[in-house]
This record gives C-alpha cells, sequence and structure tokens, in this order.
C-alpha cells in the first residue's frame, strides 16, 4: 500500500493546529514542562537541514512529555535584531523590519512544514517595539541597580567602511565585508556589569543539570583565580608596581617583572627610559596582534626591557629589571607580573630566551635546570625557608603587607554599538543632568525609520543623523538635550526571551509574575557549543539580576541545557551560503515527507557530534517508515487471533530502549531499537493491535503524521473489532483527546526483559581486542560506533580505516584494515 505522505502531513498538521493540540495552558492541574531551543535568527537565506537537528530533538522530548501527561510549554521566535539584516539592508537599501518580515515567513513555513509540537500562539519577535520595549525597561532596572555604566572601551574600526566592527565581524585581524584591516580605537560605550556576578554565575553552576563541558567552558571563561596583590618599589622616583600572583610562596625567585605593554606605567616612565623608540615599537607590535594569539601556547615569547628602569624585590631586596611582554594582559590582573621562571612555564622560556636568572625557590621533583610548577617545601627563601609552599602564600603576603585577592577572567559586557538595527538605548544626555533615564511610561524608545542604515563616516550610529529624533527635552530639567544613538548589542533580545514566552502578549508587564511561577525554570534547553559562553552566561546574568530584585520567581534560567552537533555538508565542511553547500529542508519534504526527514536527521549519528549530510541516507528512513505503513495498514488483527510471545518481548526491550534512548537524547539508538522492532515483525505476521498500538505511540514523537494516521486508523478499527484490510480514510480527530500525541506514553513489562545483554567480542583483523557489554539484537552501526570508541581497539587500527567490517549479531564485530 502506497505511503502517502503528502496527504497525511497536511492534513494532521492543520487537525493539530485547528485543535490548538500543542497549545500550552497557563492553568493546568497538570505537572508542568518547559522545554526550549535557541530561537533562531531568521537569515535569508531560510533554513538549512542543520537548523532543524535542534529542533527535532526537542520535539521528541517535547512530544514524549505530553505523552506522560505534562501540561508541556514549547515555544518558538524570532531572534530578529543582527547584523546580516543590517548589512543587507546597507547593500540594497531595503529596510531591515521589511527584510525581517519575508524572513521569518520563511521560516515560519519551513519550521512548520516538519510537524514540530510548537506553540505558535506565543510567537515573538525581538524585534518588535511590544518585545523590545522592555528589553529597554529591564536596561533601565540595570542602570538604576549601578549595573549599567559608560566606559571608554576599544572597538574594532575598519579602515576602509570607516565603521565599528562587532567582535564577530572581524576575521583574523580582518573586516569581514571588505577584507581590510582592523584597528582598535576607544569610544566611550555602554556596559553591563557582569563581573558583579562573577561569583553567583560560578555559585549556579554547581546544581543545574549542564553538559560537563558547558560547566567547565563556563567556569573557564569566568576564570577565578585566588592570589594576592603585591607591591615592588621602583628605584626611578616614587611610582611603584603591584603585581597580581597566584604565588606569592614563589616571592624569593622573582627575578624581574613584566608589565603588560599597554600598562599605563610605560607611559608614565617615558622619560626615564632609555631605549623608548624600541620600546615604543615593540608596543605598536603587539597592537596588531589578536588576543588570543597573544596568549596562544608555545607561541614564541617576546618582549622589550625598559631601559634604566629597576624595581626592588621587597622579600630579597635584590634589584630586579623591569620588561614589556605580550604574555601580560593589560586587563588581567593589574596588568603586571613578577616573574618567577624557575616555578612558572612561560617565564621560564622568557627567561630562557633572554638569558634572565632563574632562581628555583622551591623543592622540586623533577631534575634540575626544569621549571617546577608544583608545590613543595621553600628553599632559599629567608625566614620561610623549610615552610610549605601552600602555608607560604599567606604568610609571605602578610609579612609584605600584601593584599590577598581574587581575580576573574571575566569582564564587563560591552552593550553598546554605533549601529542602526538595534534596541534604542533608553537614555537621553542632558547637559546639565547627565545620562538621563527616559522615563518607564515613555517606553518603548521606537527605532525610527531612516533612508540610509550605513553608520556615520564618524563612526557614529546612523541615528544620530536623525535631528528629529534625536532632539528631546531633558526628562529632568526640560532643557534642551539629545538621546543616546546607540543601539544595544545582538545579545540583548535574547537574554530574556525565555521569559517572555511565558506571557508574550503582555502589554503591562514583560511577563505575569504569576504565568512565570507557572512555568520558571525552563526545565531543558537544548543549544549550541558556541553559545555556552556568551549567551548563556548573559541570560543567567540577566535572570539572576531579575531575580535578585524581584522580578522573577528562580535564580537560575535553566535547569538542564545540552547540546547538539553540527550537521555539516557532504564531505565535512561547514554548510554555508557562501560556499554553495547548503541543504535546504524544502525539496526533501516534497520528496520523501517530513517524517522521514526527521527520522533521517535523528538517526544519522549520536545528536551531540557533528555529522556530514548525507544524499541517500533519507531514503533509509524513507524505506522504514513505508514498512511501518504497510504493516499498520495491512497486517493489524484483533489480539484474540495472534499472541506472539517473542514478538511482545521484543516490543517491551523496544519501549525501555526508546524510553531511556529519548531522556539521554540518544535518538539514533532509539530508531535503531524501532527498526529492529519492525524487522521483527518479519513480512508475513498479523500483529495484534494491542501491541501494535504501543509501538504507534513510541513511534509518535520522531514520525508524527505517520503515527497519526496509523493510531487514527487502529481506534476506529478497533472499536469495530474487524480483521480485514480497510483502505485509508479521510479520517480526521475527532477531539484532542484522541491524538496518538495525547496518548498515554506506554510502559514496558519488566518481566518481559530478561537476558537483554551480551558480550560483543570486538576483533581487528581476526584479532581479540576486547569485549563490551550491549544489548541484543544491536544493529551493526551501533555496535561499531560503540566498539570504535575502546582504546584498545583505536590503538590496533592505529588511524587507519577498516576495509570491511564483518558483523555477527549478538556476537563479534570484526575490522580488516
Ligand atoms: C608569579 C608566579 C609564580 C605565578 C609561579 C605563577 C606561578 P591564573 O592561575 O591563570 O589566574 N599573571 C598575573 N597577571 C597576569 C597578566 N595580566 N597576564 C598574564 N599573566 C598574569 O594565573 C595567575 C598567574 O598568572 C599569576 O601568578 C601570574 O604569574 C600570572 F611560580 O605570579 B604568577
Ligand atoms: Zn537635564
Amino acid at each position: 500500500m502506497k505511503y502517502t505522505f503528502t496527504a497525511i502531513e497536511k492534513k494532521w498538521q492543520k487537525e493539530w493546529e485547528r485543535h490548538g493540540l500543542y497549545e500550552a495552558n497557563d492553568r493546568s492541574k497538570k505537572k508542568k514542562w518547559y522545554s526550549l531551543f535557541e530561537f533562531p535568527y531568521p537569515s535569508g537565506d531560510g533554513l538549512h537541514v542543520g537548523h532543524l537537528r535542534p529542533y527535532i530533538g526537542m520535539d521528541i522530548i517535547s512530544r514524549k512529555r505530553r505523552m506522560e501527561g505534562y501540561n508541556v510549554l514549547f515555544p518558538i521566535g524570532w531572534d530578529a535584531f543582527g547584523l546580516p539584516t543590517e548589512n543587507y539592508a546597507i547593500k540594497t537599501g531595503i529596510a531591515p523590519h521589511i527584510v525581517t518580515k519575508k524572513n521569518t515567513d520563511t521560516f515560519r513555513r519551513q519550521i512548520k512544514s516538519i510537524g514540530a509540537s510548537l506553540d505558535w500562539d506565543r510567537e515573538i519577535n525581538t524585534s518588535d517595539s511590544k518585545y523590545y520595549r522592555w528589553t529597554q525597561w529591564m536596561f533601565l532596572q540595570f542602570l538604576k541597580h549601578d549595573l549599567a555604566y559608560k566606559a571608554e572601551i576599544a572597538i574594532n574600526w575598519c579602515l576602509s567602511c570607516k565603521i565599528g566592527l562587532a567582535n564577530e565581524e572581524v576575521v583574523g585581524g580582518k573586516c569581514e565585508r571588505c577584507g581590510s584591516d582592523v584597528e582598535k580605537r576607544t569610544k566611550k560605550q555602554w556596559m553591563l556589569k557582569i563581573t558583579a556576578y562573577a561569583e553567583k554565575l560560578l555559585d549556579g553552576l554547581e546544581k543545574l543539570d549542564f553538559l560537563k563541558e558547558i560547566k567547565t567552558q563556563q567556569i573557564n571563561w569566568i576564570g577565578k583565580s585566588e592570589g594576592a596583590e603585591l607591591k615592588f618599589a621602583l628605584e626611578n622616583g616614587d611610582e611603584s608596581i603591584t603585581v597580581f600572583t597566584t604565588r606569592p610562596d614563589t616571592i624569593f625567585g622573582a627575578t624581574y617583572l613584566v608589565l603588560a605593554p599597554e600598562h599605563n606605567l610605560v607611559y608614565k616612565l617615558a622619560l626615564h627610559i632609555k631605549n623608548l623608540p624600541e620600546v615604543e615599537a615593540y608596543q605598536n607590535f603587539t597592537r596588531s596582534i589578536s588576543e588570543q594569539d597573544r596568549v596562544a601556547e608555545g607561541k614564541e615569547k617576546t618582549g622589550v626591557v625598559l631601559g634604566g628602569i629597576f624595581a626592588i624585590n621587597p622579600a630579597t631586596g635584590n634589584r630586579i629589571p623591569v620588561w614589556i611582554a605580550d604574555y601580560v594582559m593589560a586587563h588581567v590582573g593589574t596588568g603586571a607580573i613578577m616573574a618567577v621562571p624557575a616555578h612558572d612555564e612561560r617565564d621560564f622560556e622568557f627567561a630562557k630566551k633572554f638569558q634572565l636568572p632563574i632562581v628555583q625557590v622551591i623543592k622540586s621533583e623533577t631534575v634540575v635546570g626544569e621549571c617546577w610548577t608544583g608545590e613543595g617545601s621553600l628553599i632559599d627563601s629567608g625566614g620561610f625557608t623549610g615552610m610549605s609552599s601552600l602555608e607560604a602564600r599567606r604568610a609571605v603576603t602578610k609579612f609584605l603587607g600584601g593584599k590577598l585577592k581574587t581575580h576573574y577572567k571575566l569582564r564587563d559586557w560591552v552593550f553598546s554599538r554605533q549601529r542602526y538595527w538595534g534596541e534604542p538605548i533608553p537614555v537621553i544626555i542632558c547637559a546639565s543632568c547627565g545620562y538621563v533615564p527616559v522615563p518607564e511610561k515613555n517606553l518603548p524608545v521606537v527605532l525610527p525609520k531612516v533612508k540610509n542604515y550605513k553608520p556615520r563616516e564618524d563612526g557614529e550610529s546612523p541615528l544620530a543623523s536623525v535631528a528629529s529624533w534625536v532632539k528631546v527635552k531633558c526628562p529632568k530639567c526640560k532643557g534642551p538635550a539629545e538621546r543616546e544613538t546607540d543601539t544595544m548589542p545582538n545579545w540583548a533580545g535574547s537574554s530574556w526571551y525565555f521569559l517572555r514566552y511565558a506571557d508574550s502578549k503582555n502589554k503591562h508587564a514583560f511577563a505575569d509574575t504569576k504565568k512565570l511561577e507557572a512555568w520558571m525554570p525552563v526545565d531543558w534547553y537544548n543549544g549550541g557549543m558556541e553559545h555556552v559562553t556568551l549567551h548563556l552566561l548573559y541570560s543567567r546574568f540577566w535572570n539572576l539580576f531579575l531575580y535578585d530584585i524581584g522580578e522573577v520567581p528562580t535564580a537560575e534560567p535553566y535547569k538542564k541545557r545540552t547540546a547538539h552537533g553540527l550537521i555539516l555538508a557532504e564531505g565535512g565542511a561547514k554548510m554555508s551560503k557562501s560556499k554553495g553547500n547548503v541543504v535546504s529542508p524544502d525539496g526533501l519534504i516534497k520528496e520523501f515527507g517530513a517524517d522521514a526527514l526527521r527520522v533521517y536527521e535523528m538517526f544519522m549519528g549520536p545528536f551531540d557530534q557533528a555529522i556530514a549530510w548525507d544524499p541517500r541516507g533519507i531514503l533509509g528512513a524513507s524505506r522504514f517508515l513505508e514498512r511501518v505503513w504497510n504493516i499498520g495498514m495491512t497486517r493489524i488483527v484483533s489480539d484474540s487471533e495472534s499472541a506472539d510471545k517473542e514478538l511482545t518481548t521484543l516490543l517491551h526491550k523496544t519501549i525501555k530502549k526508546v524510553s531511556e534512548d529519548i531522556e539521554t537524547m540518544s535518538f539514533n539508538t532509539a530508531i535503531s531499537a524501532m527498526m529492529i522492532f519492525i524487522n521483527g515483525c518479519g513480512s508475513e505476521k498479523k500483529i495484534p493491535v494491542s501491541l501494535w498500538s504501543l509501538f504507534v505511540r513510541i513511534l509518535a514523537p520522531f514520525a508524527p503524521h505517520v503515527a497519526e494516521e496509523l493510531y487514527q486508523k487502529l481506534t476506529t478499527k478497533n472499536s469495530r473489532q474487524k480483521t480485514r484490510k480497510i483502505s485509508r480514510s479521510k479520517l480526521v480527530v475527532v477531539s484532542s483527546k484522541s491524538s496518538v500525541h495525547l496518548a498515554p506514553w506506554p510502559s514496558f513489562n519488566p518481566k518481559l526483559i530478561t537476558e537483554e545483554t551480551f558480550e560483543l567480542i570486538i576483533q581487528v583483523n581476526g584479532k581479540f581486542r576486547g569485549t563490551v557489554t550491549l544489548p541484543r539484537g544491536v544493529g551493526e552501526s551501533e555496535a561499531k560506533e560503540i566498539a570504535l570508541k575502546d582504546e584498545k581497539v583505536l590503538r590496533a587500527l592505529d588511524g587507519k580505516q577498516s576495509k570491511k567490517v564483518v558483523f555477527v549479531p549478538d556476537r563479534l564485530i570484526n575490522f580488516i584494515i
């Protein structure tokens, strides 16, 4: 029987929508569940198959939760402000909001076409003034609580475009758009004081169910380090240098000091520096090197001594030279270090290169002449000799009158851009009152229409040219004043969108308190690994702040955060329009159906790993669904007619596997379990309706349209208790209650599941290399994948691809190389 996906997919999408099947209920008595994926940026290129991967993954989880009886919120919206839209507007003169409308229409159509169980009623758009009114309101709260301030900050300036660039527009030190050189310029920018939340952002992590890599990245980004600030007097004049060190215990081995090349003192000491031209040349040289390159491991150390400048080591009384070098960062610690080459790798490399003295002061466990960075007892350290290094940290600091100090690598968040397509910053600049917040009742400050979207030659936002908008009365003194013409960065709207979904149409508040209490926190958030240091930290900070001022019910916004792997283009390159390798879902859905695309995307590999698109892959998914379809349409019989024990057991194992695998996002293995079940159905067997109904339910989150059609067929067929074939009827869900997507999630019978695992023997070229425990019935691809994670096997393969794989089900796998 023909698998007519086109007709059923459209039909069920309409039916589900008509019944509001996926609308979240703010006042339900059921337990709530909130699933979230990172809302898309509606680009002009439309969606590609890679975008869909996280949506399908979270859709599967949301559908399972609904079937488990939860009241589910699974929303979507558009992160609509952003550079590509703005740059397109600059190029074409088409207004960004028109471009955005067109793009969101495309995205909406595409996402709807995969049948995701989203609550479209709550759709939001960050560039809509009804939304950004609240982004502006929140900015005013930051301002009120002294967490927003203006500071001189270096920005990226393209010498040819004559505009300030966002960091993401600078690629390898060049302007992403024209390829010319980019230089640092200083500009007054709005900043948000995220550093005030460094400790809370760290503490909060402990209780959260985030992937370990995500936690690690956040911890490293915050970069807490506990140490001391110690003062070194200078021989020249009254100046002194304060260094930050995590190892005050090593001070007797500090044989020189190093300042960051941009350190203020270099300018202050200019008159005393004997080799000033050389020093200035070095300063210029380092300006062109990106920060990442400066700190990169293994990078050749460079630096210049400040001729004629000497400091006194307060512990030894020795005169030591002062250098500038780019391995010391201006904004980390105090921008100055005491160098202890015997016990710090970077100092060690530097000292060897420039032949500076290396004095060991900690007893080392390695050979003499190497750098020992570990702990030990102190040697040649005056009165501290013999003390343990850990103990000496405090003792030395105290003795020298230093301060114990905690530093963070995290820096405040640059919150303004001199660009058009963003939220206007709701501040008025008055010559006599300073920065005056726009009164809350006057929000939103609507982004005015302009003709030219290009930033001005002087680097100011195009908004600065709209005199009628800029000139306002000062809200305080009523004197003439001007609006702030900077706009917020791309990260603003996405820092709180998950809150708006709780109550997306509210006109009086960003969301009603009761509704926030009903929905927050997000139970499961999935997003890209590329967003875990910026967006994920920004939005946690934003929510922590709103919690502190009593605006939201939970300190942390997300209980759990996972990440998906990218889908790469055929051959493994990143999908991008410029490479012409983008795969659109549209044609695939037309040819194979949304369900086949969904199943293929979930089956193609482990969800959390990057994987290349295989144009033939979807055929397998399509064939699987065809087989399911044929069984469901032709071979279902009443329970009394058939009771295959083996098949019942297999089904219960499948239910267990699929139930567990969804929870760990092992969607690929869940699908292979369902494939095994379908194989178990053979080509002849009659399948009893009660078994089949359970199978259709576990299939439903993956292939919602096919499952609905088969389920509807079943319920009518069942009620009539007839076993003859019935042709495809024009059934619709009569009430939302009868949809498979609200049917209870099946539980398995543990008694039926015995002896479910076996030891798979792994061989390389016929030689035994180990075993792994696997569920019986495991397929070749899954067995192969797991076997290839075994270290002994990897060693035996030695990086070679296997030419052939011999797989004996439930017994062994042999890689021939
Ligand atoms: C002396 C010393 C001796 C150090 C020793 C380490 C080992 P973490 O833990 O990564 O935070 N440091 C301080 N400020 C710096 C800056 N602005 N740029 C580059 N490096 C800087 O690193 C703290 C250590 O990094 C500090 O402790 C300092 O070197 C260096 F056996 O001081 B230490
Ligand atoms: Zn004023």
